[in-house]
């Protein structure tokens, strides 16, 4: 049986979960038109007020909510409590442009951290487990998340944040960590990096949550194989709390959203219609719970698929597939719209790691596609003609999975730079133009 930690609320009936999407959706949108007069401003702007929405069957006459308005909004242009009520924030890692900030009561942590230790408890936690989590702390999300569901959990938490693989490793053996939580592309470096010291035997490691980047399923065996563990996925973003949004159970195939919490819809990104179960599109959520930042039809820019279907774990809150790709973050090249994640699926079909940089550039008013692709120690010593074929089956199979042609290069193992959280898998020069 699985060890579910709020099953009254994870397994309840569809009317139950719709009859309290209804009511919290009523109150939320009460709460904002209230004390948040840009909320205000974008309803009127549209003609309605909060009598207009009766229940979930009336979202659809909400504005939708961008990443902008966040950053027009910087900083405290979307607040809804007094700042006197918060107790923290988190903020993105804004590369581009201006921070996003988000704001927590300490209900709001409460309820954050609730959703994680569901997705704790959903990869197998009890409060026996360690958990390590080596996810960033401070104001990426990952981190304090985590830690916090752990602690609802009850398990031994190792606030490891990011980096210093040595101190991992070693304290993955000497407390005998159970549950590894970090982003998949560091938790693939680690079991590198434990299988090349020969350190296998002394991971008492059962499951890892792994999560805030795309990653694939080849990605998904390679480090399952590795370490040994069940790897289960958990998404979330900074705006809607952080990770915990939703979290997959044990049939891992796709990502229970949080209903109780969250509405989700699938939207068209050029029409801004709702699209029906099963057809791809951007995701978009509402936060119903929250005091100090909720945030009506906020637009991931996510690409995914959401389900309905019956899940063998009994878990009813609809499903959600890995994010296929963002909508800002598709690379169109050569007017061909490329997902990286299309590239990974190639490399790792063939038996490559999980380590490669994507780079485009622009030669003679054309675009150009380069994949470096680390080899394994073992292909790197093969002779110089075997590169080159492998270099050609690589360019053929590419060619065939986006449609275009890209150059490949492999390299050395180790030559492209590891990431301690998001992995730095695209470097766009075209930008620079
Ligand atoms: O990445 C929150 C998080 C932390 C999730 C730890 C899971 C684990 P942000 O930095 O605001 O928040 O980035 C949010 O990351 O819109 C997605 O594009 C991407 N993302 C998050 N989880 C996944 C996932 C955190 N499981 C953005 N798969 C989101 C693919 C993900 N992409």
């Amino acid at each position: 049986m699985p060890n579910y930690y709020q099953p009254e609320i994870e397994c309840a009936s569809r009317e139950q979960i719709t009859a309290w999407q209804n009511e919290r959706l009523v109150q939320t949108v009460q709460h904002v038109y209230k004390n948040v007069p840009y909320y205000r401003n974008l309803m009127e702007q549209k003609g309605i007020t909060p009598d207009d929405i009766q229940s979930i069957k009336d979202l659809h006459k909400l504005p939708f909510i961008t990443k902008q308005d966040l950053r027009d909004a910087y900083p405290y242009g979307l607040l809804a409590t007094p700042l006197e009520d918060c107790v923290r924030i988190q903020s993105t890692s804004g590369t581009t442009g201006r921070r996003v900030v988000a704001f927590y009561t300490q209900h709001d942590i409460d309820l954050w951290e609730d959703c994680c230790a569901r997705a704790i408890m959903a990869a197998g936690g009890t409060k026996e487990d360690v958990v390590h989590v080596c996810y960033g702390y401070g104001l990426f999300t990952g981190g304090p998340g985590l830690n916090g569901g752990s602690h609802k959990v009850g398990s031994l938490t190792l606030p490891m944040s990011s980096g210093n693989t040595e101190r991992q490793i070693q304290f993955m053996c000497d407390l005998g960590s159970t549950i590894l939580c970090c982003t998949p592309s560091y938790a693939a470096y680690l079991a590198e990096s434990i299988c090349e010291r020969g350190l296998q035997d002394q991971i008492k490691l059962k499951a890892g949550i792994f999560g805030a980047e795309a990653w694939t399923e080849e990605m998904r065996r390679d480090i399952e194989q590795k370490l040994h563990i069940k790897a289960y996925d958990i998404y979330g973003l900074t705006e809607i709390s952080g990770p915990g949004v939703s979290f997959e159970c044990e049939a891992q195939t796709g990502m229970h959203i949080n209903e109780d919490h969250f509405i989700a819809e699938v939207i068209d990104p050029n029409t801004g219609e709702v699209l029906p179960d099963g057809e791809k599109g951007e995701l978009v959520f509402t936060s119903i719970t929250k005091q100090a930042f909720p945030l009506i039809r906020y637009r991931t820019r996510d690409i995914c698929v959401l389900s309905h279907e019956k899940c063998p774990c009994g878990r009813t809150h609809v499903k959600m597939t890995k994010p296929m790709g963002r909508s800002d973050d598709m690379l169109i090249v050569k007017g061909v719209n490329v997902f990286p994640s299309q590239i990974e699926t190639v490399l790792l079909n063939r038996g490559y790691p999980a380590n490669y940089q994507i780079i485009v550039s622009r030669e003679n008013n054309s675009d150009k596609l380069e994949v470096l692709v680390e080899m394994t120690p073992e292909m790197f010593s093969d002779a110089l003609s075997e590169v080159s074929a492998r270099e050609k089956e690589l360019i053929d199979a590419l060619k065939a999975m986006l449609g275009i042609y890209a150059i490949v290069k492999l390299v050395a193992p180790k030559t492209i730079t590891r990431s301690e959280g998001k992995a730095v898998r695209v470097i766009d020069k075209r930008n620079l133009y």
